[in-house]
C-alpha cells in the first residue's frame, strides 16, 4: 500500500499545551488521528513524525524520497516548525530526495513577525498551506495526492 509520510519540527510536539491563541487546542496526537483518517480515506498508509532536531528531519526527508523513487509513498507533508525560516540543510534534503513536499503551517506565518515571513523551504515545495490551523493537515495530504497524481 502507498504511504504518505507527515513530518513534523521543533517544538510541534507541544502542541495544545500553549499559545492555543496561535496553534489551537489540538495536541500532536490528535493531529495524527487527523491525518490517518484523511490518509484512510485516500487509500494511503501514513507515517507520522515529529523530531526537535534538524539533522533527524533530513534524514526522515531522504528516507520519504527513498520511499516515493520506490514507487511506496506519494510524497511529504512538512511542516518543518522554525527550521523553515533557518535551514538550508532541509531545503537541500527535499531538492537532493526529489521530494514533492506541501509545506504546512498551522498559522499564517505572513500575519506574524516579520523573520517568519521568508522560507528556506517554499522554493522546493511542490504547494504550501497555511493558517488553517491543524485542519491544513488534511488538506495538505488531499493536495499532495492531487499534486503527485496529476488529478
Ligand atoms: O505555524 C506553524 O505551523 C509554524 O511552523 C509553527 C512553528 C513556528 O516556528 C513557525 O514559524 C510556524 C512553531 C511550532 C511551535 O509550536 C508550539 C506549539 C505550542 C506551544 C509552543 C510551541
Amino acid at each position: 500500500m502507498t504511504s504518505v509520510h507527515v513530518l513534523n519540527g521543533p517544538n510541534l510536539n507541544l502542541l495544545g499545551t500553549r499559545e492555543p491563541h496561535v496553534y489551537g487546542t489540538a495536541t500532536l496526537a490528535d493531529v495524527e488521528e487527523l491525518c490517518r483518517r484523511e490518509a484512510t480515506a485516500l487509500g494511503l498508509t501514513l507515517v507520522f513524525r515529529q523530531s526537535n532536531w534538524e539533522g533527524q528531519l533530513v534524514d526522515w526527508v531522504q528516507e520519504a524520497g527513498a520511499a516515493v523513487r520506490a514507487g511506496e509513498a506519494i510524497g511529504g507533508v512538512l511542516n518543518p516548525g522554525a527550521y523553515t525560516h533557518t535551514s538550508v540543510a532541509l531545503r537541500d534534503a527535499i531538492e537532493g530526495a526529489g521530494l514533492p513536499v506541501v509545506e504546512l503551517h498551522i498559522s499564517n506565518v505572513h500575519a506574524r513577525e516579520e523573520f517568519r515571513h521568508r522560507s528556506y523551504v517554499s522554493p522546493v515545495a511542490r504547494a504550501v498551506i497555511l493558517g488553517f490551523g491543524v485542519a491544513g493537515y488534511p488538506l495538505a495530504i488531499a493536495g499532495l495526492q492531487r499534486v503527485t497524481s496529476g488529478t
